[in-house]
Parts: structure tokens; C-alpha cells; sequence
């Protein structure tokens, strides 16, 4: 008995890569006690699972240094973290990197709180390595599966490939605005992104097999908003989610799905690009 729980142990440790499991987490935002009960859940399913990040670790919630703490333990572990780049990793990165540089000076940037309470648990330069980690990974193809993740999308008439880093980092449309997935056509395989927060998950079916895997998946589902922070495992085809601790924002409340009939498409707007919103 002994020798079999061994090897089904080994083999979840992932010496076969394609067939490991992995899981896209949205953004967490500094949710600690939510991101500590999402991998706690995530770990009953696949303790050996991939965790995929897409980006925008730490800002806005109130326990930046939580967060640090779970991915520092979870890399303790020998756990698979893969950080992909939010545009909140690049705002943030040069105030972090004022605050090692200058550890007695107060920040007054939006950014301070932050700032602040990485500083006061001494975990600055931790921080500071996960975020330059992320920003060296705009997009990141999940081995194995037809599946990449990146933080905001693609320019849908330019493709994977094309659009630029900046645009693939910070796309988002306008509450009036057609999202951008309406217009993809499934080319490039299925594209998970977060960065536009929705009340629960959009899933974009391919047009040609609507019963079939989806090629948009958002799983930013607002937990810094008080909605939830949310999971997909992209082999399964399947959302895991807890609910937010922070207060429900009235703006929030009616972020629902967006649809296909809103507005018409927009033409890539690099002036758009360059704001990054969010
Ligand atoms: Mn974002």
C-alpha cells in the first residue's frame, strides 16, 4: 500500500508537466484571507496544482503583506507559482522601489497604504522580487493546453502574436464600450485575462461549438470590491470561487456580464493603451 501512495504522490509532483494541473487565479488585490481560503480550497482539489496569477497582486485591499506571506509559503512548498504582469505590478513597482531605496521617507503617492504596510512587516524587497518577477511575464502559455493567460487581452484584429505588451497588460473598454472579447474569433486558442471586474465570471464560447470550451475566459470577479475571488482550471472547463471579506461597492453592485449587443466594436486606440486604468 505504501508503494502505491508513493507513486500517485510523485506523479501529482509533476514530472510530467503536460499533465499537471493548473489554476488561474483573478486579481487578488490584496485580499489575503480570501487568497489564504481560495488555495486552501484549490489545494483539496490538486495540492501539486500550477497556481497562475494574472496579475495585480497587491494594491487596493488592505493586506498586501498577506499576500507576499501566502506566495513566499506556497514557494517554501516547492508549489509551481507562475506571476503573470498586471498593470497594478508596474504602477506599483517604482514606488516600492523608492521605499527600499529609501526606507525612512514617507510615500504620499496612492500608492502609501501599500507602501506602508509592506514596509511595516518587512517585506518590502520580497514584494518588490514578486512584482519584478511578474512584469517580466506579459503572457504566459499554460503547457500542454491551448491556453494563454494575460492580465487585460488582445487587440482582437492583430491577434496573440501582435498586440503589443502594452495593450495586452492594460486593455480595458469603457462601461458603454464593447468588451473586446465579443469580436475574437478563437484563433489564438482560449485567452484568460481578469483586469475589468464583473460580478461573477465571463465566459466568451467559441462561435462555432457553443456547447465546447470557451476562448475567453475574465476571472476578475471584484474581490477588492466585495464580490469574490475566483479560480478557473482551464483543462476542466470549471470556476472555484470564495466570497469576499471587503464591503460590497455600490458601483460594484451592477457590474454584471457585459454583451455582444453593447455598442460597436472600437477601433485599437493607443492613447487608450497608454492610460492605465483599473
Ligand atoms: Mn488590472
Amino acid at each position: 500500500m505504501e508503494d502505491v501512495d508513493a507513486a500517485a504522490v510523485k506523479d501529482r509532483s509533476g514530472y510530467r508537466k503536460e499533465s499537471m494541473r493548473s489554476f488561474v487565479i483573478g486579481d487578488v488585490h490584496g485580499c489575503a484571507q480570501e487568497l489564504g481560503a481560495l488555495l486552501g480550497k484549490l489545494d483539496r482539489e490538486d495540492a501539486g496544482a500550477r497556481l497562475v496569477f494574472v496579475g495585480d497582486l497587491f494594491t487596493k485591499g488592505p493586506e498586501p503583506e498577506g499576500v507576499v506571506e501566502e506566495l513566499l509559503a506556497r514557494r517554501v512548498e516547492g508549489r509551481e507559482l507562475v506571476l503573470v504582469c498586471g498593470n497594478h505590478e508596474i504602477k506599483l513597482r517604482k514606488h516600492l522601489r523608492r521605499a527600499v531605496d529609501r526606507p525612512r521617507e514617507e510615500h504620499e503617492s496612492n500608492h502609501a497604504e501599500t507602501v506602508h504596510a509592506l514596509r511595516d512587516s518587512g517585506l518590502l524587497h520580497e514584494a518588490l522580487e514578486l512584482v519584478e518577477e511578474a512584469m517580466c511575464q506579459v503572457t504566459y502559455a499554460i503547457p500542454g493546453e491551448r491556453c494563454t493567460v494575460v492580465h487585460g487581452g488582445i487587440d482582437p484584429t492583430l491577434g496573440l502574436a501582435l498586440t503589443p505588451d502594452a495593450h495586452k497588460v492594460t486593455v480595458k473598454s469603457e462601461e458603454d464600450e464593447r468588451d473586446w472579447w465579443w469580436d475574437y474569433d478563437g484563433r489564438d486558442g482560449l485567452i484568460v485575462v481578469g483586469h475589468k471586474p464583473f460580478r461573477e465570471p465571463v465566459r466568451v464560447p467559441s462561435p462555432d461549438q457553443r456547447r465546447g470550451r470557451p476562448i475567453v475566459v475574465n476571472v476578475d470577479t471584484g474581490c477588492a470590491y466585495g464580490g469574490m475571488l475566483t479560480a478557473y482550471e482551464p483543462s476542466a472547463d470549471r470556476f472555484l470561487t470564495v466570497p469576499s471579506q471587503q464591503a460590497l461597492q455600490p458601483w460594484f453592485m451592477g457590474r454584471r456580464q457585459s454583451s455582444p449587443e453593447m455598442a460597436a466594436p472600437r477601433a485599437a486606440s493607443d492613447a487608450r493603451d497608454r492610460k492605465l486604468s483599473g
